[in-house]
């Protein structure tokens, strides 16, 4: 992890935030548990002379943009409220260095997770933003049907889509093992197995005998799952037994009446459901199941499309809510305008970068996601293999979000 002091010889803080005239940049390695100054940055001080420089404040936060802590001798009321909205620690502290960091990786370790939990937040490149651009993952095409129907969702098989949802064919679960020897030999940088599709991950059962065979025989990859969450409940301990030790599930809506919008109708025990009754039901299912996974220590992300005018003004609360059950992680993505939303536009850089801001007070915001495929193969944004392993089958048309 990465961190900011604000000093003026890179021995002692000692420096007020808005006072500063450098950070001193240092990076702690979690294995290790040493750390190194990387840096010296230079700071244009927001307060001088009593007069406050309202560019210069918005630069200095900046600064230290890619910091997760920020240490200070004294920080003002509003720089702080500033920086933990852009998901920054900020401790106030007198004192060296050294010995302030000694205490803080004492304090590190205490709060480090459970080994499970720590691999999946180094190895894995959906959680990790260390692992992001290093680690590799190999999506499995084994699920192709849906238990509820997303307003914005068509589900396909094609050979060119870079979206979720679309898979080049359906593979057997015989195929899995052979599938996932020939992806590691492409792609030896993969840690993670996913299955996110093309249809929902848990409305068929193929998913968890995919998960069985595969951890047979590579007890050591990640098995990661992704679902709406409508059946999720009930489901964690069998997850476990079968390796699952990340599992994300989308969540659009922690309102019914938001999600009677973005969701047409769900099947749930062989009833369809529609309306506000559909999104009660779905929403406290999808509650129920993050906390029964995250008790079992699975770590869990949620995936939240975000649809201008529908849930837009909406994502804290989600935030809120998922993190309340245990999530971990949060994962905003842009509607992909189709189907019954194909009117709607999809959302700006700008108000994508709102929607994190607003969702990052109070989860952790993943912001390298790469719309993957449900057949995706590689490392995500650097290499793709997927046409290698699956070849370019002819299609049937399904979808996944
Ligand atoms: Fe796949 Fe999803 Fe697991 Fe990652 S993808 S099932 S958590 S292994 Fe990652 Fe791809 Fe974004 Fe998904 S970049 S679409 S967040
Ligand atoms: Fe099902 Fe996913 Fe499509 Fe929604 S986006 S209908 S959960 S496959």
């Amino acid at each position: 992890m990465r961190i900011a002091v604000a000093t003026t010889d890179g021995m002692v803080i000692s420096k007020h935030f808005g006072k500063t005239p450098e950070f001193c940049v240092i990076d702690i390695d979690d294995v290790s548990w040493t750390w190194e100054i990387v840096e010296r940055r230079e700071n244009s001080p927001a307060c001088r002379e009593g007069e406050h420089d309202a560019a210069a404040f918005e630069r200095s936060i900046d600064v230290v943009a890619d910091c997760e802590t920020v240490f200070v001798s004294r920080i003002g009321p509003h720089a702080k409220i500033a920086l933990e909205r852009r998901g920054k620690q900020v401790l106030e502290v007198f004192g060296f260095i050294d010995e302030t960091l000694e205490k803080y990786i004492a304090y590190l370790k205490k709060r480090r997770p459970k080994k499970k939990h720590r691999d999946v937040m180094t190895e894995h490149p959906c959680f990790s933003d260390g692992s992001h651009g290093r680690r590799g993952r190999l999506h499995l095409p084994v699920c192709r049907s849906c238990n509820i129907q997303c307003r914005f969702c068509v589900r396909a098989q094609n050979g060119t889509e870079q979206r979720p949802g679309v898979s080049r064919g359906i593979l057997s679960a015989d195929g899995a093992v052979s599938t996932v020897a020939k992806a590691l030999s492409l792609c030896p940088e993969i840690t993670v197995v996913g299955i996110a599709g093309p249809g929902d991950a848990l409305a068929s059962p193929e998913a968890l005998d995919v998960f069985r065979l595969v951890h047979e025989k590579f007890p050591d990859l990640i098995k990661c799952l992704s679902t709406n969450g409508l059946a999720l409940p009930g489901k964690a301990s069998a997850l476990r037994d079968v390796g699952v030790r990340s599992v994300t599930v989308t969540v659009n809506a922690v309102d019914p009446f938001i999600a009677d919008e973005v969701v047409s109708h769900i099947v749930y025990d062989g009833e369809a459901i529609r309306g506000t009754e559909a999104g009660r039901l779905l929403i406290a299912r999808q509650l129920s199941g993050i906390h029964e996974v995250s008790a079992l220590g699975m770590v869990v992300k949620v995936n939240t499309v975000l649809i201008p005018t529908i849930n837009d003004r909406h994502v804290g609360d989600i935030a809120k809510a998922v993190k309340e059950a245990g999530a971990s992680m949060h994962n905003i993505i842009p509607l992909i305008p189709r189907h019954e939303l194909s009117h709607i536009p999809a959302p700006s850089c700008a108000e994508l970068g709102r929607a994190r801001e607003t969702a990052g007070i109070y989860l952790k915001q993943f912001r390298h996601c790469q719309h993957c495929r449900a057949d995706a193969c590689g490392i995500p944004g650097e290499s793709d293999f997927s046409s290698q392993l699956y070849g370019s089958r002819s299609m049937e048309t399904f979808s996944h979000g």
